[in-house]
């Protein structure tokens, strides 16, 4: 029998690597560029979909696509990321599993824009009704919110996520939303106070000078010109194809959807003009006493900051009687001013996102109802390879060297893996495992975290470069560690490391990072004095943003350094995430332009061979495309076989191997595993669904009949 399947037939390329012949890396790299030419710009590695960043909208997103895409089966329709948002919805729906999207890929690959595909699909396929469409609304709408407070522009992507997000979507046994949960990841907060040459700070600020009315700006005190402040880098600070102004307005709205009261917005806008205005604050060296210089507030009559005592505020930059934990009754120098400044700056921006977020979980969190079942969407930071990595993009390349590892374990191991439980044939194939890696950067005992943690605990003096000695000194000290961290390891040292660096072999490539900041940043220390101070403003978010000012309250115990934090965060996603069924969106970027119609092979021939992807379809075309339990086999193609049609009275396995031997399908096609039919190729499969319609129109037509018979 012909089978006309999209998948197959009138088809750019093949559509599903399983069936590319030869398969080689070039073959590979060939058809996703042949595909990429046609705007085909999805494609399957079974059910793992590879999405190449087009770079300009395709129609591919309308309702009809949607309503193509609905209720069909994954390799019916040529690949689409709606066929994985329908697949993974409706076992989420029918089959009652949990559900997760995991989108990786580098930064500016098109994640982002993946994960608001899925949601918005998953949206306009599920139930409808006044309430239920209120649910969606807003859960759509905390995108345009969380982006413009999370997101900037970076030389990799004009709106690059600068912060993680998990977002929990859950639904009730009808498959209808009943609301979500967003957990959201460490904010690159460094960003508020300085940003890389050709970068953006986060796109509220321009939003909100550009689009503010002027009695918004008047009652904020904040002047539209960009360039009184120094927070804001002038360099880059209109971005072609970014109209700010409108964008303001849209997350204006957006917050209105999402149950912002406009009180809160005006409180929030202020505190977003108190960071600006906190970045104008100036100092200058006033005398010099024991041959330390001391500083003062250049200009006390400056512009007042929302609710805050400017002299407190003062003082707390001036002289904090409490710096470090210890106590200290002189004038902080020149640098250490500025260096309170912008850690008040940083912490107070960095707050409020989180405060965001959680007032947004408020809103949008699921009712009185019992959640059945859920669906996680992740979207986080891709790779960062720059020429001058900090402590952030060591953070960032670590989670995702945590997201590589989840996919290697689930995809490629779990395969290996249930071929031998299902004492199916099986020849070993060799991928890379990346957990070596995470295990240099996260082992409790000397892990790079531990040993950073270790160095910020450690009385005396503590700077970045004790860090880097202590790494390269338990390298050479320790011969276990040293087995891991040297030569063979990904630990690399070298003679052409710069002064005060240290590298490391990431699954996506190795990577320089300057410890310059790491101490610091993974303290995250905030003057008592300044947290006080804040505490004691008489606006009320400012207050709650900063409950360790509470004098009544005071702590002495250490909080948590951010990797520790960050690490335990991880970590509780990752358990989370394998507790579901994943489904794999692997973003791949053209070209390093973000420009349409350039497909630069080098550049994608490196994310093919980083993201493992060979290996992917090796293991998949290895042995079975397809598998499933006997008896959801039997349940669904029963209808074929008049020996298992209505009812199939004998063991489940034997119904499937009767149905098959009967539908005259060659026996090297099947291999019987212990629990499932594995299926070789998708072409089976089709020929099947293919019969099974067939057969379902036919019994439709006979009803009709009989139907119009009686009447
Ligand atoms: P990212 O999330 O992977 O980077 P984005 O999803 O922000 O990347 O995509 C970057 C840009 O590419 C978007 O702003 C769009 O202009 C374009 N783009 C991506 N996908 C599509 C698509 N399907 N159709 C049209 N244009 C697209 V980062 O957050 O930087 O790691 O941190
Ligand atoms: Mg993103």
């Amino acid at each position: 029998m012909e089978v006309k399947t999209s998948l197959l037939d009138n088809m750019i390329g093949v559509g599903d690597m399983v069936l590319l012949e030869p398969l080689n890396e070039d073959s590979f790299i060939e058809n996703l560029r042949n595909r990429f030419d046609h705007n085909e710009i999805y494609t399957y590695i079974g059910s793992v979909v590879i999405s190449m960043n087009p770079y300009r909208s395709l129609p591919i997103y309308t309702p009809q696509k949607v309503e193509e895409y609905r209720n069909r089966n994954f390799y019916e329709l040529s690949p689409h990321i709606y066929a994985l948002a329908d697949e993974a919805y409706r076992s989420l729906r029918d089959q009652d599993k949990d559900q997760c999207i995991l989108i990786t890929g580098e930064s500016g690959a098109g994640k982002t824009e993946a994960s608001k595909l899925v949601m918005s699909y998953v949206a306009a396929v599920c139930g409808k009704g006044q309430e239920v469409n209120k649910v969606k609304e807003q859960l759509l709408q905390s995108n345009p919110v969380l982006e413009a407070f999370g997101n900037a522009k970076t030389m990799r992507n004009d709106n690059s996520s600068r912060f993680g997000k998990y977002m929990d979507i859950e639904f009730d046994f009808k498959g209808d939303p009943l609301g979500g949960v967003i957990s959201n990841y460490l904010l690159e907060k460094s960003r508020v106070c300085k940003q890389p040459r050709g970068e953006r700070n986060f796109h509220i600020f321009y939003q909100l000078l550009s689009g503010a009315s002027d009695d918004t700006l008047m009652k904020l005190k904040l002047d539209r010109d960009f360039s009184k402040y120094n927070y804001l880098s002038l360099d880059s600070a209109n971005v072609n194809g970014l109209d700010d102004a409108a964008s303001f307005r849209t997350v204006r709205n957006a917050m209105q959807i999402v149950g912002f009261m406009e009180a809160e917005v005006q409180s929030v806008l202020e505190l977003v003009a108190a960071v600006l205005k906190l970045g104008n604050i100036e100092f200058k060296p006033e005398s010099r006493i024991n041959g330390f210089d001391e500083s003062r507030v250049k200009d006390k009559n400056g512009e007042t900051i929302v609710g805050l005592d400017n002299q407190q505020l003062y003082c707390g930059t001036e002289f904090p009687v409490t710096v470090h934990m210890d106590t200290h009754l002189t004038f902080l120098s020149n640098f250490c001013a500025y260096y309170a400044r912008d850690a008040l700056a940083k912490n107070l921006y960095s707050r409020l996102f989180s405060w965001l977020v959680t007032r947004i979980n408020e809103s949008i969190k699921a009712q009185a109802k019992t959640r059945h079942k859920v669906m996680g969407v992740l979207d986080i930071y891709g790779f960062e390879i720059f020429e001058d990595n900090s402590f952030e993009q060591f953070i960032i390349n670590y989670c995702n060297e945590k997201l590589q590892q989840i996919f290697i374990e689930l995809t490629l191991r779990e395969e290996q893996e249930e071929y031998i439980r299902e004492d199916i044939e099986w020849t070993n194939i060799e991928y890379f495992n990346n957990a070596v890696i995470c295990d240099l950067i996260e082992n409790n005992q000397n892990g790079i975290l531990a040993m950073l943690d270790e160095e910020c605990l450690r009385p005396g003096t503590v700077t970045d470069d004790t860090f880097l000695d202590k790494l390269n000194t338990i390298c050479a000290e320790h011969q276990h560690f040293e087995s891991r961290l040297s030569k063979n390891s990904k630990f690399l040292t070298d003679h052409s490391l710069p002064h005060s660096c240290f590298r490391i072999q990431h699954y996506a490539g190795k990577v320089l990072y300057r410890v310059e900041g790491f101490v610091d940043k993974n303290n995250d220390l905030l003057y008592r004095d300044l947290s006080q101070a804040m505490y004691k403003a008489t606006h009320s978010l400012m207050r709650q943003l900063f409950p360790e000012g509470n004098p009544a309250k005071v702590n002495l115990k250490r909080p948590p350094t951010a990797g520790f934090q960050f690490k335990a965060s991880v970590g509780v996603l990752m358990k989370n995430l394998q507790t579901k069924n994943p489904n794999y969106i692997r973003c791949i970027k053209p070209n390093d332009k973000k420009v349409a119609h350039i497909f630069t092979d080098s550049l994608v021939c490196h994310q093919v061979r980083y993201l493992g992807l060979m290996e992917n379809v090796r293991v998949r075309r290895a042995g079975y495309a397809f598998r499933q339990p006997y008896e959801s086999c039997l349940e669904r193609y029963k209808m074929l076989c008049k020996k298992t049609w209505p009812q199939w009275r004998g063991p489940t396995r034997d119904g499937v191997e009767v149905l098959l031997t009967d539908c005259s399908v060659p026996s090297e096609e099947f291999a019987y595993g212990r629990s499932k039919i594995f299926i070789r190729n998708p072409r089976t499969l089709f020929t099947l669904e293919e019969r099974r319609r067939a057969c379902l129109e036919d019994l439709a037509t006979l009803i009709q009949k009989i139907y119009r018979g009686w009447k």
